[in-house]
């Protein structure tokens, strides 16, 4: 017989190239000797250590999948889940920053920006040098992002910006915020969604804390508020129009999510195994009992579905053959399966798992923003529903 490998199941870490798994090693020293350490003061007391950006930056961790000439080291997109995947297996709150400066600000100034706007951001959001954050999310304006109000007024050498977003991952930390508002050239003209590059210290720009998060509480959350704030025109995207540009980013950034999520259900079930066979009770390992064990045998039957989803994703990327629906179907499974998982761990280790020490609720509450960010659980079962049926359930007109 051939060895059962109790972590990798159907052995998919073998299936990796030497590149991949090169990227995954360091990743994995990083987070285990450099953020592990950090991970339950920086809960309770909601420090993000801004250390941990050049740290990432040093590593070339931070928008690994863009161009060497921007600073990127041009990996595969099934490295970047690899990325995400150890980061996420310390705290869902250090992969948000790291999700958010690769997928959501690098990735559309790669893509959408000029020539001067990825030589002025890229290198230093490599480096981690700078922050980036990404508006779409209003006050009002959440899964509908389309009905935002947020508006950009075409003025003499760029745009003026009046609106708010909210629930704004680094922004109060960013040194360039990717904005998405309506934008109206002329008076009468019908607004259109663009993209803008805010920066810190604009005049009528600011980023407020948001404050009494229990969850994520080492990602430093934020509003962005635009009071009459001049965008001068090198600041806006060129060519893209409409909602498919945040869209386009939070393919990338869901993916990402996907990959993550297996590493937070990989240590809440790495704990809850070495909790029941550490703990006795009724003269007995708490493992020698029927109910552990299925627990154990669902979460690990889980995490093993969960990490086929996202390997088969990350290659079908890398092969330019992936569709969105496929990034909503592996997002929504596999933060929902981590949370499941991160509650039945919780549960396992009884009165402990109340505490900071075991950090299995730690993820728990992390994984309640997760399966709400990005779209949440439902939306994106809306999507695909509208997939499978044909018939758009969102709104009432069908
Ligand atoms: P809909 O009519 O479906 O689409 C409008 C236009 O967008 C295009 N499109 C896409 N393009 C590329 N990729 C995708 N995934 C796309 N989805 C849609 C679509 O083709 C269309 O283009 P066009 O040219 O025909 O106009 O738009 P809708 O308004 O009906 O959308 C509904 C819905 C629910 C799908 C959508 O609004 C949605 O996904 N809502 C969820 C909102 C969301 O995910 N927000 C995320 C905010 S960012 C965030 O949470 C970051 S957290 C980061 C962290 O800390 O890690
Ligand atoms: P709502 O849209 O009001 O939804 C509330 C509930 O209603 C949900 O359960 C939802 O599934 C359900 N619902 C809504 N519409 C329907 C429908 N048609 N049918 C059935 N059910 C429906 N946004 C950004 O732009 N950038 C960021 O960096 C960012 N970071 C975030 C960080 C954190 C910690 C959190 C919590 C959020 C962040 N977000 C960010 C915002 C996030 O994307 C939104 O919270 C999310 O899209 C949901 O929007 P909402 O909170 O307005 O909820």
């Amino acid at each position: 017989r051939n060895p059962f490998n109790i972590d990798d199941a159907y052995l998919f870490e073998s299936e990796l190239s030497e590149d991949d798994k090169m990227i995954m090693e360091t990743a994995r020293d990083y987070a285990q000797s450099k953020l592990e350490p950090r991970a339950l003061k920086g809960n309770q007391e909601e420090i993000f250590d801004m250390e941990i950006a050049k740290e990432m930056g040093d590593l070339g961790l931070l928008g690994a999948t863009i161009d060497p000439k921007y600073g990127g080291v041009g990996a595969s997109q099934t490295a970047y889940g690899l990325v995400a995947r150890e980061v996420e297996r310390v705290d869902s709150g250090y992969r948000s920053f790291m999700s958010v400066q690769s997928s959501l600000v690098m990735y559309p100034i790669s893509i959408f920006g000029t020539e001067d706007q990825k030589q002025r951001f890229l290198p230093r959001l490599a480096t981690g040098e700078i922050i980036g954050c990404f508006g779409l999310t209003e006050p009002d304006h959440g899964s509908d992002p389309g009905s935002m109000v947020t508006t950009a007024v075409k003025t003499d050498g760029g745009w003026i910006m009046n609106g708010a977003k909210m629930w704004i991952t680094n922004s109060p930390i960013s040194d360039v915020a990717v904005v998405w508002a309506k934008a109206k050239e002329h008076k009468d003209d019908k607004p259109v969604i663009r993209g803008f590059l805010v920066e810190k210290g604009m005049d009528g720009f600011s980023a407020p804390v948001t404050h009494n998060k229990m969850s994520l509480r080492a990602s430093s959350t934020g509003e962005l508020v635009f009071e009459d704030v001049f965008i001068p025109d090198e600041n806006v995207f060129p060519d893209i129009r409409g909602l498919k540009g945040p869209f386009m980013c939070l393919n990338s950034a869901r993916y990402g999510i996907a990959w993550g999520a297996v590493g937070a259900a990989e240590f809440c079930y790495q704990k809850a195994r070495q909790y029941v066979l550490d703990r006795k009770q009724f003269g007995k390992p708490i493992a020698a009992n029927q109910l552990p064990q299925t627990k154990l045998a669902n979460m690990l039957t889980d995490i093993t579905s969960m990490q086929m989803l996202a390997w088969r994703l990350g290659k079908l990327k890398d092969e330019g053959r992936d569709h969105p629906s496929m990034t909503s179907l592996a997002k929504r499974n596999n933060v929902g399966k981590a949370l499941e998982i991160a509650r039945v761990a919780r549960d396992m280790h009884g009165g402990n798992g109340i505490t900071g020490e075991y950090r299995v609720i730690h993820h728990m509450v992390n994984l309640e923003s997760v399966n709400t960010y990005e779209g949440t659980y439902d939306i994106h079962g809306l999507i695909l529903g509208r997939e499978i049926t044909g018939i758009q359930a969102f709104t009432p007109k069908g």
